[in-house]
């Protein structure tokens, strides 16, 4: 794509495992001739205590916060926020940035979980499994304090490769509505047109579409650098499928986040040439 602007969104503050931080960095050495934003914590204490169901809640909107506005600036400027992640926290600022500029958008989520909790019905308190239930207004008391516009509709929400869904964030998702393709569904119909029948249904009646990539939604014995593996992922052909077939819909695209690669898990760099690939496809004109 064209006139990509990257940012580094260097948070694993959604997650009690540590790592996601350092990803940016660790993919920034393949990425050459483009502009980096780079975007920190700062000196957090990370909050890890196991009944705290709002861990870091308030340093994750500061982070939020300050990535919102890098995003509408670069959309502003004409070109397209690519924000490497961190963990998926950090959607939240990117995407709600993007549809602040662009008022109505569809969102697809590639991700093995459903990251659609609430601060009522999350087990862990990690933000990270939240950040779909805020982007789409399911949630929006206390993680968006930032954003005033519209919220993704649930009619334009699609999350594809699923197959790790919390037991009491489904009944969130059916009373929302919005549209999941499992990782069942890639293997059968394929990774090409599950992700067009995605890009359809997210794309109905808006002015442009925000992707989300979750590098676990990869199998983890194939890509195991990353915080919250979940087992019987899909395979590389199928990953970098999905990638090729969205950007064959380039002109829809305004904003891409690649999240959640934690080089502190991965083995022998496999996940990080994963992850490299991925973003060599995107930045690729
Ligand atoms: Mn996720």
């Amino acid at each position: 794509m064209k006139d990509i602007d990257i940012i580094n969104a260097c948070s694993d503050l959604g997650v009690i495992v540590d790592g996601a931080n350092l990803g940016p960095k660790v993919l920034e050495k393949y990425i050459l001739n483009k502009k980096i934003y780079e975007l920190n914590t700062g000196k957090v204490e990370k909050e890890r205590e196991e009944n705290n169901k709002r861990k870091n809640l308030l340093e994750i909107n500061k982070f939020n916060r300050e990535l919102y506005q890098n995003v509408r600036k670069i959309i502003q400027e004409g070109k397209i926020p690519l924000t490497i992640g961190g963990d998926h926290s950090i959607a939240i600022g990117s995407a709600l940035g993007a549809i602040q500029e662009y008022k109505k958008m569809g969102i697809i989520w590639f991700d093995s979980h459903g990251d659609f909790n609430t601060l009522d019905t999350t087990a862990t308190g990690n933000i990270h499994g939240l950040p779909l239930a805020v982007i789409t207004g399911f949630e929006k008391r206390e993680l968006a304090p930032f954003h005033q516009g519209n919220f993704f509709s649930y009619d334009n929400t699609v999350i594809v490769g699923a197959r790790d869904i919390d037991e009491w964030e489904m009944p969130n998702l059916k009373k929302a509505g919005v549209t999941i393709f499992t990782t069942e569904d890639i293997k059968i119909h394929g990774a090409e047109e599950i992700t067009k029948k995605a890009i359809q249904i997210a794309e109905k009646d808006v002015e442009g579409l925000h992707i989300s990539y979750d590098i676990d939604l990869i199998d983890p014995e194939l890509a195991p650098g990353v915080s919250v593996p979940a087992k019987n992922g899909i395979n590389l052909d199928d990953a970098y499928k999905i990638v090729d077939t969205f950007l064959e819909y380039e002109e829809k695209i305004k904003s891409i986040d690649l999240v959640e690669f934690n080089p502190k898990r991965d083995i022998n760099g496999k996940t990080e040439k994963i992850a490299n690939q991925i973003l060599q496809k995107i930045m690729k004109e």
